[in-house]
């Protein structure tokens, strides 16, 4: 199985706008985040996972071991609850965020020195790479 452990820098970023707007995250945030290369630190071991999102408009942290669901609060992103849960298939962290929004969560998967991100929410697919730093 991969070792997503690691610091990772953002290379590439698609179609962000639009997931944040299915989020329903104002224009003024979006603007800023849009101009921003967040880094993903990621510390896994064993079953359990914390992996933060650094950039300097914000930072967001997740903490969760794969197969339990547990109540996240996106706060800081669109300040929603949802009911979250992480497995792994395939060499591939499936995350699905059950709430208020339809089709929500996240998929991680690494190539090469790269980490593979694809974020959904409603019929929006951002897709982000990092690499390794
Ligand atoms: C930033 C900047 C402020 C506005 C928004 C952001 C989006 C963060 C996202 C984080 C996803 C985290 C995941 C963690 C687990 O792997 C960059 C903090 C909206 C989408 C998927």
């Amino acid at each position: 199985p991969p070792d997503f452990s690691g610091t990772w820098n953002m290379v590439s970023n698609e179609n962000f706008d639009r997931y944040m707007q299915s989020l329903g995250i104002d224009l003024i945030t979006r603007n800023l985040a849009k101009l921003i290369k967040p880094q993903k630190i990621i510390e896994q071991s064993g079953d359990s996972f914390v992996i933060r999102t650094l950039s300097s408009l914000r930072n967001y942290r997740v903490q969760f071991t794969l197969g339990q669901e547990f109540d996240e609060d996106t706060k800081g992103l669109d300040n929603r609850k949802c009911k979250t849960l992480v497995t792994l298939d395939n060499g591939h962290l499936i995350c699905v965020q059950k709430g208020e929004k339809k089709n929500r969560g996240w998929k991680h998967w690494i190539n090469g020195d790269d980490l593979h991100l694809e974020l959904s929410c409603e019929d929006q697919v951002c897709k982000q790479v990092y690499r390794r730093v």
